[in-house]
């Protein structure tokens, strides 16, 4: 496997890197006013209050800074308003280990496939562009997205809701590929690795693994663009793994290892982190013990207001309208409805293009003139599996899978 440990070889694609992220800060700085003033508030209720912008990462706009090394970077909930697709230089950004390749040789990349196979290949990026292409709008999103918000407060990486992102992925099947290596009877899962390290060799290296059927559905992608361009190298240039339907941790980046495995894998990343409860909606009460906890998988339905946040003012002498974005975790959107009055009665949203049943969903509602004071407004979608959001918040002690029903308190005056 090519590994990144050589001295030499590391500073010289820092250099290389250093250059490019100059690039990108400047370009990012002189297009930005709007973010001028260099930090966020956050809608914490416990935790930090606020956060900086940074415009310091190679191929990235303004992001909010959660953490440099290994980054950790949030998209800024305005971004959703702009269009259904999130643009790559302000996709969010979740690294575990610090050990990053800086610069990828696509020339040089090759992709392993091995283990319980007929025969091992090394593919390369040319190999992979001959191969039937197929192409995908999927939302990505961490297990721990809006983990901020729970309360009572979990440890780990206090997002808010922008630890997620839609893109059109292109690239190829991961069925095509294991079929071109040949699956020996026997397989039970294919576990994926990348080009990033732990820091200390102790540490085990990131690694996910799908159940082989799951593998081998046709939809689980190996994707070398994202938005019609290569990928960011911070969002996994020049392969990565696309999970349609299932929280990211399974989207693994610079994806260069695949392995057919003759037995369930229970390395660290699939049998300790990244498990929940297997209860409704992964809810326990805190301090509940003896759960029974199983591997994260797939996404549950979320909605949210993008033109409005939780606190603002609207004048009261005009129709608003109010929008947002929706996505069906593993379904498709069947509706969206929006409460004026705190969820005592609900009206149906207007959806826009649907660009298929894992990507992102605008919805609109047109709102006549409000009466002055205080409102409660809140959002809920159902996917097509007739499932909805939860009307009061989950929680479990690694704060993944939140998907209760937002609510923006506003003020009209
Ligand atoms: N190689 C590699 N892939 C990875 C990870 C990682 O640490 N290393 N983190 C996973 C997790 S937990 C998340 S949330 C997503 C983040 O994807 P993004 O940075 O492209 O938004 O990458 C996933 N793939
Ligand atoms: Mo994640």
């Amino acid at each position: 496997m090519p590994r990144y440990r050589n001295d030499e070889r590391f500073q010289a694609l820092s250099r290389r890197a250093v250059l490019k992220t100059i690039g990108a800060a400047s370009m990012a700085l002189a297009g930005s006013a709007a973010w001028a003033d260099q930090s966020v508030r956050l809608p914490f209720a416990s935790g930090p209050q606020q956060r900086q912008v940074t415009h310091d990462f190679p191929q990235k706009g303004p992001m909010i800074l959660q953490r440099a090394r290994p980054p950790l970077l949030e998209t800024p909930m305005e971004v959703f308003d702009l269009g259904v697709f999130t643009p790559n230089d302000q996709f969010y950004v979740r690294w575990h280990w610090a050990v990053i390749p800086t610069s990828v040789d696509a020339d040089a990349f090759r992709l392993a496939v091995r283990g319980h196979v007929n025969q091992v290949l090394s593919l390369s990026i040319g190999d992979l562009l001959k191969m039937p292409r197929v192409e995908l709008a999927a939302v990505n999103q961490c297990s721990g997205n809006s983990r901020g918000f729970f309360s009572p407060r979990v440890p780990g990486a206090q997002w808010a809701h922008g630890a997620m992102g839609n893109a059109r992925w292109a690239g190829v099947r991961l069925k095509d590929v294991l079929d071109r290596a040949g699956i020996k009877s026997g397989a039970i899962q294919v576990r994926f690795s990348g080009l990033d390290e732990p820091v200390v060799p102790e540490a085990p290296d990131f690694r996910k693994s799908l159940d082989i059927d799951h593998a081998r559905d046709g939809e689980v992608m190996i994707a070398y663009a994202m938005n019609g361009d290569q990928l960011p190298l911070l969002n996994g240039f020049p392969l990565r793994l696309i999970v349609p339907g299932w929280y990211s941790t399974y989207w693994v980046k610079m994806l260069n290892d695949i392995e057919v495995l003759d037995r369930v894998d229970e390395n660290y990343w699939m049998a300790t982190a990244y498990t929940v409860p297997d209860t409704p909606h992964a809810n326990i009460a805190p301090g509940q013990t003896g759960v029974k906890m199983v591997p994260i998988s797939r996404m549950v339905p979320r909605s949210f207001f993008t033109n409005i946040t939780d606190g603002a003012s609207l004048p009261t002498n005009a129709a608003a309208t109010i929008r947002g974005i929706a996505f069906g975790g593993d379904a498709g959107v069947a509706k969206v409805e929006l409460s004026m009055d705190d969820g005592q009665t609900w009206q149906p949203a207007t959806l826009g293009d649907d660009f298929g049943k894992y990507s992102f969903r605008h919805w609109q509602v047109a709102v006549p003139r409000l009466a002055p004071g205080r409102h409660s407004l809140k959002v809920r979608c159902t996917n097509l599996n007739g499932e909805a959001q939860p009307a009061t918040p989950n929680w479990n002690t690694s704060g993944f899978m939140l998907n209760s029903v937002e609510t923006a308190h506003v003020n009209a005056i």
